[in-house]
């Protein structure tokens, strides 16, 4: 049985009802933005200090819908990048090595259906995590644009928790042409008595609950 249905079917689970949160439609021009923050961190897991700076692209976003969120100046996340797709939000990591951090907050205790993909929006070269209450569950690489890292998981989260999708500037250590792109939709089913994690032992289910099916598809899959 795999992970993931044998972690469910230990919570007694009361279908409630289901919320979907997805980023790129509800993130406005403040940050944090309901459930999410945009951000970055120095280390995997490590503290996220928020983005100062909303963008939102010119195309093929012709609405002004979000584009990402950078902080300008010394810590430029941005340079030169292409424009994310319909639907896709951009991560750029930072000149120092800097992950760009999307965080999610779960707003209820619940089990959490997420599903998505990272692509290459740029000839990209970036490494790319997905983190359950800053510890790792997911981990995969970019090369190239149009380069996929594709996942789905369910997570059981208490309100508070978080889940983190983070991309770093990959092997190579340099940032340039690493914009990122992150495709995300999280649905929840609310249950009434997902048990406290007051334990390291209650941690580890969390991770294993992730039973992160992961799939992959090259640049010259989609030409
Ligand atoms: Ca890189």
């Amino acid at each position: 049985m795999p992970l993931t249905l044998a972690f469910l079917a230990l919570l007694p689970v009361s279908a409630l009802v289901a919320a979907t949160y997805n980023p790129y439609a509800e993130f406005g021009n403040t940050n944090p933005s309901g459930v999410w923050t945009y951000g970055y961190a120095s280390t995997v897991g490590g503290a996220v200090t928020n983005f100062s700076d909303y963008f939102a692209d010119p195309a093929p976003q012709a609405n002004g819908q979000l584009a990402g969120w950078v902080t300008s100046g010394v810590d430029n996340f941005l340079g030169a990048y292409k424009s994310p797709a319909a639907g896709e939000i951009l991560l750029h990591p930072g000149p120092t090595g800097q992950y760009a951090v999307l965080r999610f907050t779960a707003p209820e205790t619940a089990v959490f259906q997420i599903a998505g993909s990272f692509r290459g929006i740029d000839v990209a070269t970036t490494d790319v995590q997905i983190l359950v209450n800053s510890l790792s569950a997911f981990t995969g690489s970019i090369a190239g644009q149009n380069d996929q890292e594709v996942f789905s998981a369910s997570v059981a989260l208490v309100t508070g928790q978080t889940i983190d999708f983070l991309v770093g500037f990959g092997s190579n250590g340099s940032y340039q042409q690493d914009a990122t792109g992150l495709t995300l939709a999280i649905t929840s089913s609310p249950a009434t008595d997902v048990p406290e994690p007051r334990t390291t032992g209650m941690l580890a289910l969390v991770a294993l609950a992730m039973g992160m099916r992961r799939g992959r598809r090259c640049a010259s899959e989609n030409n």
